[in-house]
């Protein structure tokens, strides 16, 4: 090859590559910002699987410095849980919640927001994205969910963690909102229950005292106000079966690469 032909050929290949990079780039800017509806029907679900597969479960989600912060991380979806027992929680400093870990574990576990702030923590800067068509980028501080489990001991059959919440998502005050991950996204490099954004408490509108963040997933998989941990096989004895209080209605389970 001569070597204007090679030059030309590596320009060739570099806006293939670019045209790529366009191309990918353009699906997950629809991905955030269309209407969610049939983006999160079940048929793109293999299709991440299979993305994620490729990609590595471990693969990093993007991290942002300290200059790419939204100005404010809005609040979307429950603000406040309309509960007489978050209220109380609420109203003493959070003094009395637990986080309890039970299901499938040799050791069930409670947690204090003292203890859970005293565990191995990570603090990372990530963007935020809802199927609704929005993103924010926020800094969070919280406890590594690695952690957690070594300390619960998972059963060899467990296969889940359900993250129960406090916010009643019926009229009559029924129904929590309740998300799960499998244990490769649980034990993430990223993956933590989070107890400050912007260097300051969790804001209730966000979830306090603690919110998961599952940085490689879309935003309905971060459970605010979380109470409860419970290591499952199977989502058969969970409400909808499907593992989320928006999977019920149909959002896909696996929402992210
Ligand atoms: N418990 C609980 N967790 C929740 C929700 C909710 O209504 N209740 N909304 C979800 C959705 S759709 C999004 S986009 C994010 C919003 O988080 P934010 O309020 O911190 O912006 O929380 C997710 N986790
Ligand atoms: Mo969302």
């Amino acid at each position: 090859m001569k070597l204007g032909d090679r030059r030309k050929r590596r320009r060739f290949l570099a806006r293939a590559f670019g045209a790529l990079a366009a191309a990918s780039l353009a699906g997950c800017q629809k991905l955030s910002t269309s209407s969610w509806f049939p983006k999160v029907l079940d048929s793109a679900e293999p299709l991440n699987e299979a993305m994620a597969k490729l990609v590595g479960r471990r693969a990093m989600a993007q991290e942002f410095t300290p200059a790419d912060l939204s100005p404010s991380f809005r609040s979307n979806g429950t603000a406040m849980p309309d509960t007489d027992a978050y209220r109380a929680l609420l109203a003493a400093g959070f003094d009395q919640w637990r986080l309890v870990v039970d299901g499938l574990v040799a050791k069930p576990l409670s947690y204090s927001l003292d203890e859970l702030r005293a565990l191995p923590s990570r603090t990372q800067i990530t963007r935020h994205d809802c199927v609704e068509g929005w993103s924010a980028i926020g800094k969070w501080r919280g406890a590594r969910l690695s952690a957690i489990l070594a300390q619960a001991a998972p059963k060899p059959n467990a296969r889940y963690v359900v993250v129960h919440c406090a916010d009643p998502m019926e009229e009559d005050g029924t129904g929590l909102y309740y998300e799960s991950i499998d244990l490769d996204d649980a034990n993430h490099e990223q993956t933590i229950l989070a107890y400050d954004l912007n260097d300051a408490p969790l804001p209730v509108a966000n979830g306090a005292p603690a919110r998961l963040r599952v940085e490689r997933q879309l935003g309905y998989k971060h459970a605010k106000y979380v109470m409860r941990l419970e290591l499952v096989e199977s989502f058969a004895a969970l409400r909808g079966g499907r593992g989320g209080y928006w999977e019920d209605q149909g959002y896909q389970w696996y929402a992210g690469i």
